[in-house]
Formats: structure tokens, sequence, C-alpha cells
């Protein structure tokens, strides 16, 4: 409960400043009870080496450390070379990847594949939209 509606804060918030182009739920992928929160550094990302960190906790909020996280940064057009990174954990529960190197500006979807400490894995996409260089202007591209 206090996981979703911190989710859904997040999501609001980021989708205030433009950073995502949509809030869906996790994907039925598998049922495990792992939910994530990304966020960038900067906010938007922009196009370049972005810092991301992502929370992760259990179906009541309990922050999952130990895990293994795996990130592979994809966009939904052909002759794009997807981008990968490998999350250090930080504080408990959060695990960080210091330059996730976006390539191209517009629209990304992440795909953050949780090995848990138990070996299980839980594979979780988010949306989000990079932004070119220069200063944002609010339009959408
Ligand atoms: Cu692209």
């Amino acid at each position: 409960m206090m996981s979703h509606a911190s989710r859904l804060v997040t999501c609001l918030t980021l989708a205030g400043l433009g950073a995502l182009v949509g809030c869906r739920g996790d994907l039925p992928e598998d049922d495990l009870p792992v939910e994530i929160r990304l966020e960038t550094a900067p906010t938007p990302p922009i196009v370049g080496p972005t810092r991301l960190v992502i929370s992760i906790d259990d179906s009541i909020g309990v922050p999952i450390p130990d895990a293994a996280v795996e990130v592979e940064g994809r966009m939904d057009h052909a002759g794009m070379a997807p981008v990968r990174g490998t999350a250090d954990p930080a504080d408990a529960g959060q695990y960080v990847v210091p330059e996730f190197d976006f390539t191209m500006g517009g629209d990304w979807i992440l795909r953050i594949r949780i090995t848990l400490p138990d070996g299980r894995e839980a594979v979780r996409d988010r949306e989000l939209r990079v932004v070119s260089g220069g200063p944002p202007d609010g339009q959408d591209g």
C-alpha cells in the first residue's frame, strides 16, 4: 500500500516534469513482490551520461538490499544499439548506475532486471523521455 502510494507520487512528480511519457504499472513479466522507483540526475534526463537511482522495495515498502541490478535501455526504432549498465548498491535498497549513456533524445524504455538475493529474477520496464541538448523548451518532440 505504501509503496503503491509512493510510486504514484513519483509518477505524478516525474510526469509533471515531463520526464515520463507514460506511467504504466509494472508489466506482468512476473508476479514477484518487487516495486521499483527510478530517478534520474539530471531530471529530466538529457542526452549523455545520466545518473540512474533505482530504489527497490518489497510489496510492503521494505527496501530490498543485496540484489543484482542490470539496466538495458532501448528505443522503439530500428538500427540502434541498446545501452546497458550495471547498478552498484548504494543505500539499503538503492542501486545506482553512475553514468548511463543516453545516446539519443526521445522516448526510451529502460528494462530493469533485478536478481533477488534468493536468485529469483524480477523484470520491470520504465519509460522515460530523454531531452536533446540545449535548454528545455517544454515542447514535445
Ligand atoms: Cu534512438
